[in-house]
């Protein structure tokens, strides 16, 4: 079969990646990853739009069932621009790209990386402070700017943080959450987003999103779960936004920003050593127990180590659509929402659906609905990886 151009199978024509099922890693690792650091070049330069062509193709690339091994195989696939391609070719016939190595060793994408790795630290600080010459965290710390309370933590926490969180810990944290949220009210519930629900082995935090069967029962409860996470002694830095969403004439709560209005909670978690899941429910059910802060021992010494928790408080009748906007890929949930207005004249957001020509909110109580209202086969969360 060798030299064969091989047709695209139809399913693979798809154009939109909510359209298509994307495992993770996916068959094209050498390929994604050399897109991936193009994409988050472009998006560290404040280029959106290039940002996002390279995801498209980094996606496209996921998708596919089977490790592509020439330039022919990529004919009639979609999503994938001329200098996607280019990159493409260099890769399958080289190697390596030399476009990809010399991003990967620019002063100027490792600084960006850097900078932008300290949590709470976005793509517009991290260009200010490296045009002022910042390109090291000790030359942030003697530069005497003034940081943030969240720039601040991350400083403080940046090795622990840039250490991806295994599913292991991810499951600790977890029963952390479970016990907290169960003991301030019982019924709640809890459930893993973002990356480890996607499957993903590791993450850079952990997301939970927490519901309560019966409406209006959620209210003031991310206040009660701080409170107990505190006094528990298990977080390091929390920034709560209490929000509210009221469903609106303009439809679907400006589905055209990415941020959501829910009660939510961007924290950092102190997670030790001996808490593995079945540790972390034994410890709770006699918290008295002595912890044995024994010979693990976390970054610089410690018998603990700081995560990245995010948690989200949805009423019940949002759930399905806080549940699929939480869950990912950011690629995913983009061409979902283009994928609605542009296909179907909906807009879609992390609260609801609404239909323009309808002129009226489309309920839906899992996402199963909401695939179905958007014309969408279903894709499971772990073929969400785009
Ligand atoms: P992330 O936690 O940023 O990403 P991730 O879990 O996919 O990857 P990682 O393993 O690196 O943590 O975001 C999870 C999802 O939450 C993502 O699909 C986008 C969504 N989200 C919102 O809907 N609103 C927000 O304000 C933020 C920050 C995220
Ligand atoms: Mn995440
Ligand atoms: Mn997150």
């Amino acid at each position: 079969q060798q030299g064969d151009p091989v047709e695209a199978p139809a399913f693979l024509a798809a154009s939109y990646a909510c359209q298509r099922n994307t495992p993770h890693p996916g068959h094209n690792i050498l390929l994604t990853a050399a897109l991936s650091v193009l994409a988050e070049s472009a998006e560290l330069n404040g280029d959106e739009g290039r940002g996002l062509a390279f995801r498209r193709s980094e996606g496209l690339l996921r998708s596919l069932d089977r490790r592509v091994q020439g330039p022919a195989e990529l004919r009639g696939l979609p999503c994938l621009g001329d200098h996607s391609r280019r990159v493409i070719q260099d890769l399958l016939e080289n190697g390596v790209s030399s476009e990809v190595e010399e991003t990967k060793s620019s002063p100027r994408y490792k600084a960006m990386k850097l900078l932008t790795g300290i949590f709470g630290v976005g793509v517009k600080t991290a260009k200010r402070w490296f045009t002022e010459g910042i390109c090291s965290l000790a030359q942030l710390e003697t530069s005497g700017h003034s940081l943030n309370a969240a720039q601040q933590a991350g400083l403080k926490y940046y090795t622990d943080l840039n250490q991806p969180v295994s599913r292991e810990e991810a499951d600790a944290v977890s029963v952390m959450v479970e016990g907290v949220v169960h003991s301030v009210l019982p019924g709640a519930r809890v459930t893993l987003a973002g990356g480890f629900r996607r499957g993903k082995m590791s993450g850079h935090d952990v997301d939970f999103l927490i519901t309560h069967p019966d409406e209006g029962k959620e209210e003031g409860l991310i206040h009660k779960i701080i409170a107990c996470l505190e006094s528990r002694g298990l977080l390091l830095y929390q920034q709560t936004t209490r929000n509210t969403y009221r469903e609106s004439a303009k439809g679907a709560g400006r589905p055209s920003s990415s941020m959501d209005r829910f009660d939510r909670c961007f924290s950092i978690f102190k997670l030790t050593n001996d808490s593995s899941p079945e540790d972390t429910r034994r410890a709770q059910q006699d918290p008295e127990r002595v912890r044995v802060e024994a010979d693990q021992t976390g970054s610089g010494g410690r018998p603990w180590r700081a995560v990245r928790v995010d948690l989200v408080v949805s009423p019940i009748s949002q759930f399905a659509f806080a549940l699929l906007g939480w869950t990912g890929s950011k690629l995913f949930e983009r061409e979902m929402r283009r994928w609605a207005v542009r296909e179907r004249a909906m807009s879609l957001s992390s609260h609801a659906l609404y239909d323009r020509n309808q002129e009226r909110y489309l309920r839906a109580s899992s996402e199963e609905e909401i695939f179905a209202h958007l014309g969408l086969e279903y894709v499971s969360p772990t073929g969400r990886n785009a």
